[in-house]
C-alpha cells in the first residue's frame, strides 16, 4: 500500500468528547445549565433525550478507554465538568467521588498509551451561578472559575501536560445570548459582549494562575479551543460583501483568536463596538491580564465555514442591536451540504485556517481539535457482520486531512488531528440525533461496537498518515 499523505513525527491521532456529553450525571451533586434545561423544558431535545445517561462513560470508562485505544488513537480529550469536581463553588470546596472519577479517567488515558488532554469548560456553567450571578455576565463568576481551574490543575496537572480553558467559547456568546439556541436563550447584545469579554478574562486569569502556580514547570501546556468558522463573503471582488465577510470574521473568530494568540481584542472590533455604545466594561488591569497571558497552544474546531453577503434590507432593531447588523448570511447556490446537520462541508477551509494561523498568527502551533460528521439514521447502514459502514464519514475525513496536510507541506505548525467524537454522545438539544462516533453506541443497551472509520482510523494512525 502505498502512502500519500505523511504526517509529522508524532502527530496526535486523536477524537474529543466532553464530560457533559459522555459521562452522564451519576452522582453528581450540583446541575449544569443543561441539566438544569433538560429537567424544566424536556421537550426542548431530541425525542426528549437529556443529559441523564449520555454515553454511560461515568460507569463505563474503563471499557471505553480500552475501545479508543483499540482503534489506535494515541491522544483523548474530555472535560472535567465543574458541577463534578466542585461541591461549593465559592470556596471550590472539592467533591471526593468527582476527585476520584477524573484520577481513575486520566489514569486510565495514559495507562492505555493515550495523551490526555482536559478541557475546563465545555458550555457546562453551574446553574446555581447563573441564578445567582447572571452567569458569565458576572465577574465573580470569572473568579469563581479560575479557582475551580486552579483545583483541576493542582489535583492532576502531575499527569495533564495539555489544559484548555475553554471549549468554542463563543458559542456560549451565541446561543444564550444572541440566538436562543442554548438555555437561557436571552437576546441581548450588549450582554452578550460583556460575557465575549468576560469568557476572555476567565481564560486568560486560567492561564495566570497556571504559569504562577508554576503547573508549566513539567512541560506543562494551557491553550484554548475555539470554532473557527472563516467568513466568505459571497463575491470577493465587491467591496460591500468583502467588508460585511471581515465584520463577521471579527465578531465570531477574532474576537477569542486574537486575544487568546495576541492578547488584545480586533481594534476595528472595538471601535464598532464603542460607536454602537455596546462595548464592554473593562478595566487597565484586566486588560493587562489578557495581554501577558496568551495561549501556549491553540486548538481549531472546525466543521463549516460562514459565507456572508452586504446587508440587504435595513437592520431590523426590534430586539436590539446584533452583530447582524453588518452582514447577512448567504446561502451559496451549489454548495455541498451535509443534510443531517444542515452545515455547509467545505475541507478547503482548514486550509485556509492554517495559512490564517501561520501568517497572521505567529504559526503558533495548533491542532484540529474537533472536526467530524454527525449522521441521522445510521442503522441502516450495518452490515451482515454487525458494524456500520461509514463511508461516508472516511470520504469526509480524507478530503479535510488532504488539505491539512497540504498546508502543513507549506509551513503550517499543526500537530494533531481530532475527530469530533470517539463514542458516539450526546450533543446538546440534538441528543442524539445525528452521530458523528468512530464506535457506536446503542442507546437501548449501550452497547458500543467500532464503525468501518473505526477501523480505518487505526491504520492511518498505525502509518501516520495514509
Ligand atoms: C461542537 C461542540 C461539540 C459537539 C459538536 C457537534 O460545536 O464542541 O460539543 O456537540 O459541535 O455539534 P452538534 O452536537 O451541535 O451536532
Amino acid at each position: 500500500m502505498s502512502i500519500n499523505n505523511i504526517f509529522p513525527k508524532n502527530f496526535w491521532w486523536g477524537a474529543a468528547t466532553s464530560g457533559p456529553q459522555s459521562e452522564g450525571d451519576f452522582n453528581k451533586k450540583n446541575k449544569s445549565v443543561f441539566d438544569y434545561w433538560y429537567e424544566v423544558e424536556p421537550e426542548a431535545f431530541f425525542d426528549n433525550v437529556g443529559p441523564k445517561v449520555a454515553s454511560n462513560f461515568y460507569n463505563s470508562y474503563k471499557e471505553d478507554i480500552a475501545m479508543i485505544s483499540e482503534i489506535g488513537l494515541n491522544s483523548l480529550r474530555t472535560s472535567i465538568q465543574w458541577t463534578r469536581l466542585i461541591k461549593d463553588f465559592e470556596t471550590a470546596e472539592v467533591d471526593e467521588d468527582g476527585v476520584k472519577f477524573y484520577n481513575n479517567v486520566i489514569d486510565e488515558i495514559i495507562k492505555k498509551g493515550m495523551i490526555p488532554i482536559i478541557n475546563l469548560h465545555h458550555f457546562d456553567l453551574p446553574v446555581e451561578l447563573y441564578e445567582k450571578y447572571g452567569g458569565w455576565e458576572s465577574k465573580h463568576v470569572v473568579d469563581l472559575f479560575v479557582k475551580f481551574a486552579k483545583v483541576a490543575f493542582d489535583l492532576y496537572s502531575d499527569r495533564v501536560k495539555y489544559w484548555t480553558t475553554f471549549n468554542e467559547p463563543i458559542v456560549v456568546v451565541e446561543g444564550q445570548y444572541l440566538y436562543e439556541f442554548h438555555y437561557p436563550k436571552v437576546v441581548d447584545g450588549k450582554k452578550a459582549m460583556q460575557v465575549l469579554y468576560n469568557l476572555n478574562l476567565a481564560s486568560a486569569k486560567a492561564i495566570k494562575a497556571f504559569r504562577d502556580g508554576g503547573y508549566n514547570k513539567d512541560d506543562g501546556k494551557i491553550g484554548i479551543i475555539l470554532n473557527l468558522t472563516p467568513a466568505y463573503p459571497r463575491d470577493k471582488n465587491n467591496e460591500e460583501d468583502l467588508k460585511a465577510s471581515k465584520i463577521a470574521d471579527d465578531f465570531f473568530n477574532n474576537s477569542f483568536l486574537d486575544p487568546s494568540v495576541k492578547g488584545e481584542f480586533p481594534k476595528n472590533l472595538v471601535k464598532l463596538l464603542e460607536e454602537e455604545k455596546v462595548i464592554w466594561e473593562s478595566t487597565e488591569e484586566e486588560l493587562e491580564i489578557i495581554k501577558n497571558n496568551t495561549i501556549d497552544f491553540l486548538g481549531v474546531n472546525y466543521y463549516q465555514p460562514r459565507r456572508v453577503k452586504a446587508k440587504e434590507y435595513e437592520f431590523d432593531y426590534s430586539r436590539g442591536w446584533m452583530p447582524d447588523k453588518y452582514f447577512d448570511n448567504y446561502e451559496m447556490p451549489g454548495r455541498r451540504m451535509n443534510p443531517y446537520r444542515g452545515w455547509e462541508i467545505y475541507p478547503e477551509a482548514i486550509y485556509d485556517i492554517a495559512i490564517n494561523v501561520r501568517d497572521n498568527y505567529n504559526n503558533i502551533p495548533w491542532y484540529i481539535s474537533e472536526n467530524g460528521m454527525g449522521v441521522e439514521g445510521e442503522e441502516k447502514y450495518i452490515n451482515s457482520e454487525g458494524y456500520i459502514e461509514d463511508d461516508y464519514r472516511i470520504e469526509f475525513i480524507k478530503e479535510h486531512l488532504v488539505n491539512l496536510h497540504k498546508a502543513i507541506e507549506e509551513g503550517a505548525n499543526c500537530f494533531g488531528y481530532h475527530m469530533w467524537t470517539p463514542i458516539d454522545c450526546w450533543s446538546w438539544s440534538n441528543a442524539y440525533k445525528n452521530r458523528y462516533g468512530f464506535i457506536a453506541v446503542d442507546l437501548n443497551t449501550q452497547k458500543k461496537t467500532i464503525k468501518k472509520s473505526g477501523k480505518w482510523i487505526k491504520e492511518v494512525s498505525k502509518n501516520n498518515g495514509f
